[in-house]
């Protein structure tokens, strides 16, 4: 970039925000804003970059430019690029050339005509503080503390050193559902993981009743958002993989409420771009609608979670109420690093046919993620099915496939794994347990 003329750069405005002193200890100089905010932090001040640590480090000093293509920030021979900088505690965002850009959504913040960071995407959510975006310790001997970021390897979820694992464990119920709310809480998962469970997944709706996208009120997504955070808290805890589920069901196409997706995931993997154990599930059922339309949603969700989460393993749901995995091999999503499709079974309703379809995948190089089945029928009730479900569950495991059960609510219906008179929210016992409870506590023991 040439032609560099040095212009003032709304100093006036700077200099009243970012009132203060520099200041001098045994460390080197710091600086102190005058409005009860502490010390600077891996930003510029008048010019001076401080470090993360807190001190100005003189060889990166900087300042605003300018020529005829726009505005950038020079310091030395070196100029920010595909970065967000705070420059007298405003955040601007330079392009992939070093120019400011204005006017636009970078992921989920908004830059104003004058480049700076005004408002994010939800703007019902408060602005997380930077320590909850620290990656979080595991408690030892747990399987997120063992197991570390997991990674896709041709068809199998893999840990951190490559080997292959199966996550098991059980669906939340829909999380704002009376029938299974309560369950959400540290003990219930608690309970779960003493089965041997490493994985909870939760199910938030979009469209049934008090669903992400339906009554929108500010009161319903906040609750919604606090009991996402809450239970991601405890499932970290505990050291258990959670998946965030967008629980398209109703709306058939993931692209009914796109607007709303890309929210939601930019809002969920700023949030959780650290947590090695938060898995997202993009769309939990498609149905009346084609893989086309699926891949074409997943080609504009995937990228906005890998803004802020690199690596993090995410789940495409498949045409069918998550049926069709033996039509992706032939067009996969564009960015496949860590991506598995998503197969749900009732083994009632779904028989050879299905577990077919599951082969083909594997057989074509599919990953698959079973992340909800029940051994009843499709509707979540009427009889169980164990001659299917032990086909299902042989062929489960002998793959490596990992599976969660559906659901973790006391709901009088045969996929509810607590009976319906218990009205315990943790610590459930067999006896509390229901047929299709039991047949999952003892899938996960191994028995
Ligand atoms: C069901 C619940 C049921 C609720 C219904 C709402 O079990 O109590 O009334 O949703 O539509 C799925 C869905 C899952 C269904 C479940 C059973 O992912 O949301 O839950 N099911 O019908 N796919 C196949 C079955």
């Amino acid at each position: 970039m040439l032609m560099i003329w040095v212009l003032p750069f709304r100093s006036e405005a700077a200099t009243k925000s970012v009132a203060g002193t520099w200041k001098k200890d045994s460390k080197g100089w710091y600086y102190q804003f005058k409005d009860g905010s502490g010390k600077a932090k891996s930003e510029y001040i008048k010019g001076r970059w401080v470090n993360a640590k807190g001190y100005w480090e003189k060889k990166w000093d900087g300042k605003w430019c300018h020529n005829a293509k726009g505005w950038w920030f020079q310091a030395g021979s070196w100029y920010p690029k595909k970065k967000w900088v705070t420059i007298d505690r405003k955040t601007y965002y330079f392009n992939a050339s070093g120019y400011m850009v204005t006017n636009q959504w970078i992921g989920r913040r908004y830059v104003n005509k004058d480049g700076v960071w005004t408002k994010t995407r939800a703007g019902k959510l408060v602005e997380p503080k930077t320590s909850q975006l620290k990656k979080p310790t595991y408690p030892a001997g747990s399987p997120a503390k063992k197991w570390g970021a997991l990674q896709v390897k041709g068809t199998k979820l893999v840990n951190s050193a490559g080997t292959a694992v199966q996550l098991k464990g059980v669906s939340t119920f829909g999380i704002i559902w009376d029938e299974g709310r309560y369950n959400i809480n540290l003990d219930g998962f608690k309970t779960v993981k003493s089965w041997g469970a490493n994985a909870i997944r939760l199910a938030v709706y979009t469209e049934e009743y008090g669903g992400y996208c339906v009554d929108w009120d500010s009161v319903k997504t906040s609750e919604l958002n606090k009991t996402i955070a809450n239970a991601v808290s405890y499932a970290t805890k505990l050291g258990m993989y959670v998946i965030i589920d967008w629980h398209i069901l109703n709306d058939g196409n993931p692209n009914t409420h796109i607007k709303e997706a890309k929210q939601f995931f930019a809002d969920m993997s700023y949030k959780y771009g650290k947590y090695t154990n938060v898995l997202y599930e993009i769309c939990n059922e498609p149905n009346n609608t084609d893989w086309a339309s699926v891949k074409s949603y997943a080609d504009t969700i995937i990228p906005i979670i890998r803004e802020n989460d690199s690596d993090a393993i995410i789940l495409v749901g498949t045409p069918t109420w998550s049926q069709d995995v033996d039509l992706v091999a032939k067009n996969p999503v564009k960015k496949t690093k860590n991506v598995m499709y998503v197969l749900h079974f009732y083994a009632s309703t779904h028989g050879d046919n299905i577990r077919s379809k599951l082969k083909t995948a594997l057989k074509n190089g599919t990953p698959v993620f079973v992340s909800e089945f029940s051994i009843c029928a499709a509707d979540g009730n009427g009889s169980i099915d164990y001659t299917s479900a032990a086909a299902w569950k042989k062929l489960i495991n002998s793959n490596k496939v990992s599976y969660i059960g559906w659901s973790l609510s006391n709901k009088n219906e045969t996929s509810a794994l607590i009976k319906n008179s218990c009205s315990k929210h943790s610590g459930w016992k067999d006896s509390d347990l229901t047929e299709t409870g039991k047949y999952l506590k003892k899938w996960i023991q191994g028995k």
